[in-house]
């Protein structure tokens, strides 16, 4: 499927405890997604980065909300709330709102936006649940809580900008867990998500386990959205994010998944809106961590080896 796609760079680092991640945007279009993705048979409209005041340029003083641990809601409130609107406006113009992060409390405001005027479900490519609530983060960092608050849990139930009541748990599912926190862990338990781990793909292999996750993503949905976390790969083919885990899947499992998503899309046109985070080119080796961003996303989007 040939698509129009708007890059949205949301360089955003607030969520996550290292600095660097903001700078992803920059590294993945350095790496040359807009060309791959145009090779693959697609257009692409690059809309630039959202304005993301810099650490150092924040007011100290500004009044900024409190809900548990969660850091710096203020920044992640009106981050989330440009991305809504701008993934909002893409759809609108009949485009397909790729963002590039940036950490992940950008999927926020990505599913948000996608949600709004559709139910939405959803493919989470990371080695960790992103479910903590601002009560249960061990960490304080909201790029652990953005299915938490999208699905309206703990405090992000009143936050509107937050809360995307059209994303169903019955509609996500999750590939490739390895890293859960003792009180996350039962969140996902008794959750009506589906959790695919590593042992899961271990045992049947990343096709069976991308194909379940496709059929559990599309059943009553209008469309997907599909999260791409680089940790979601061993850190031996993605060096440079925030929080590595070891025993991810490999640069060929990633890229079966993937195809097997633009393979569906080709088929029944499932793809609503995706987004690439937690590239942290600081500590990166030579951009190889971006590169693969690139890459992926173009697997995403219809490139083939022949
Ligand atoms: B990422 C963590 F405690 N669970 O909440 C937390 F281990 O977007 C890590 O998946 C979250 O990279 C990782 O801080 C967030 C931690
Ligand atoms: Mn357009
Ligand atoms: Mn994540
Ligand atoms: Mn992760």
């Amino acid at each position: 499927m040939s698509r129009d796609i708007h890059l949205i760079g949301a360089p955003m680092d607030y969520g996550a405890d290292r600095r660097g991640v903001d700078m992803g945007t920059s590294a993945i279009r350095y790496a040359g997604l807009a060309a791959a993705l145009e090779d693959a048979g697609n257009t692409c409209i690059d809309l630039g980065d959202l304005p993301i005041p810099r650490a150092e340029e924040r007011d100290p003083d500004a009044e900024q909300p409190s809900a548990g641990n969660a850091k710096f809601l203020r920044e992640v409130k009106d981050v989330s709330t440009q991305v809504a609107d701008s993934v909002d406006a893409t759809l609108e113009d009949g485009a397909f709102p790729l963002i590039l992060g940036g950490d992940h409390s950008i999927a926020i405001g990505s599913m948000a936006g996608s949600a709004r005027n559709a139910d939405l479900g959803a493919i989470w490519f990371d080695a960790h649940a992103d479910l903590n609530t601002p009560e249960t983060s061990p960490s304080g960092n909201v790029h652990g809580m953005p299915l938490a608050a999208v699905l309206g849990r703990g405090e992000f139930a009143d936050y509107e900008w937050a809360y995307a009541p059209r994303v169903r748990e019955e509609s996500i599912a999750y590939v490739g867990l390895r890293s859960i926190d003792d009180q996350e862990r039962e969140l996902v338990r008794e959750s009506e998500m589906t959790a695919f781990t590593m042992s899961d793909i271990d045992e049947r292999d990343i096709t069976a386990v991308v194909e379940d996750a496709l059929e559990v993503a599309t059943a009553g949905t209008d469309g997907i959205h599909v999260s791409l976390d680089l940790d979601w790969l061993d850190p031996k083919e993605a060096p440079g994010v925030g929080t590595p885990v070891r025993g991810g899947v490999t640069y060929r499992e990633a890229h079966s998944a993937l195809e097997l998503v633009s393979q569906r899309d080709a088929a029944d046109d499932i793809l609503r809106s995706m987004d690439v985070v937690e590239v942290n080119p600081i500590l990166d080796e030579q951009n190889e961590t971006a590169k693969l961003a690139a890459e992926l996303t173009a697997s995403a989007f219809g490139k083939r080896i022949l």
